[in-house]
């Protein structure tokens, strides 16, 4: 028989166990995107003003450091040597044009830099390359990211000690749609490559694009597979398809712009600490959106008259957008 008085169990203490971050359901961001505009606008506003002035908005300009010739078939994409839409291939730039771009964009008020190339994914020698970039964009006391494709082990390693703050990898869509926009990669490619950079201890950037004949299930996909992810991305863009010519998805109709500015809020919502960006689209969407997007919470944009290849609004245009709106560009942080 055994004395319950004479038995102690000496436990170590236990230590207290990591908060897990709650789960998104499919079924319950969809709840949030059925509901009546002003009141997922409410929401979005106070989860973003819970975390974030709601004035201010982070200037990123991108460069396309490597264009064109791309061995992916991504659907929406200008630069992917499967379709003919008139973008040339590029070799990657040399560290002096690039620091030349990255100078012009910090004076005309931009704090972070994204170098974009057009690769599946980047060999050894050309991360070495990107590698010297980074730390040619980071000593300017520019804020960097990277977007290279998949990367293979090692790598965000290699361009976290060159510097490298955030690097760029969209998951794009919901799971059960990203067969019909993309062949030859599968989701889960994307989301070794998502594993590998947090492993690093890079910052995530990671997001999708709108508009590419998803469902409004497919959409509340995307961003529960985002939300879910642990921790959440630290950015997340969320682009409006630019239709371009001689990509299968040109002749793809236009969303309702509210549907759009509910993502931004269904996004706020589910990743409150989130820069979430106003991404590609800008230009196509008129001023009077754009400041819907704000209130919905978005809080950064690429700023500078080209996103990769396609247009932009211009500098001077953003500007006054903001100062129209009382609104301020964040100020740069302090290295
Ligand atoms: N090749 C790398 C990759 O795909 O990860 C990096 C560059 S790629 C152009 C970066 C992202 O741009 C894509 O993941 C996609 O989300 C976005 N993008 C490309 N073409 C677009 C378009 N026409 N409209 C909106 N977003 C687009
Ligand atoms: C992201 O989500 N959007 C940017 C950035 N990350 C690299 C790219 C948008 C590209 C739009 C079409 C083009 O100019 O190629
Ligand atoms: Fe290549 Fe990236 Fe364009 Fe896809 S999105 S075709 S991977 S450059």
């Amino acid at each position: 028989m055994s004395n319950e008085h004479t038995i102690t169990l000496h436990r170590p203490a236990a230590k207290p166990a990591a908060k897990p971050e709650p789960r998104w359901t499919v079924e319950a961001i969809e709840e949030l995107f059925q509901l009546p505009f002003p009141e997922l606008l409410f929401r979005a506003q106070t989860v973003h003003r819970e975390n974030f002035n709601p004035n201010q908005v982070e200037f990123a300009t991108l460069l396309s450091v490597k264009t064109g010739g791309c061995s992916e078939d991504c659907g929406y994409c200008p630069q992917s040597a499967s379709y003919d839409t008139g973008v040339e291939a590029s070799k990657l730039m040399e560290p002096e044009e690039v620091k030349a771009a990255a100078l012009r964009a910090q004076q005309a008020g931009a704090t972070r830099f994204c170098m974009g190339a057009a690769w599946r994914s980047p060999k050894d020698r050309d991360i070495e390359k990107v590698a010297e970039l980074v730390r040619t964009v980071k000593s300017l006391g520019l804020e960097t990211c990277a977007t290279l494709g998949m990367l293979n082990e090692g790598h965000a390693e290699q361009l976290r000690d060159a510097g490298l703050d955030y690097y760029n990898h969209n998951l794009d869509t919901a799971p059960d749609f990203y067969g019909d926009i993309i062949t030859t990669r599968d989701y889960q490619d994307r989301l070794d490559t998502l594993s590998r950079v947090r492993d690093a201890g890079v910052k995530v950037c990671c997001g999708g694009i709108v508009g590419m004949g998803e469902n409004a299930t497919q959409r509340a996909g995307l961003i529960a597979e985002l939300a879910n992810l642990s921790p959440y991305p630290e950015s997340v863009p969320i682009n409006n398809l630019v239709r371009v010519e001689g990509t299968p998805l040109a002749n793809q109709a236009p969303i309702d712009p509210f549907d759009f500015v509910r993502m931004i809020a269904v996004a706020r919502i589910t990743m409150p600490k989130a820069r979430v960006r106003l991404s590609a689209g800008r230009q196509q969407m008129g001023d009077a959106v754009q400041a819907l997007c704000f209130l919905a919470g978005a809080n950064s944009i690429f700023y500078g008259d080209k996103l990769l290849v396609t247009g932009n609004p211009d500098t001077q245009a953003d500007v006054d957008l903001l100062s129209r709106l009382g609104m301020n560009p964040s100020a740069p942080h302090a290295h």
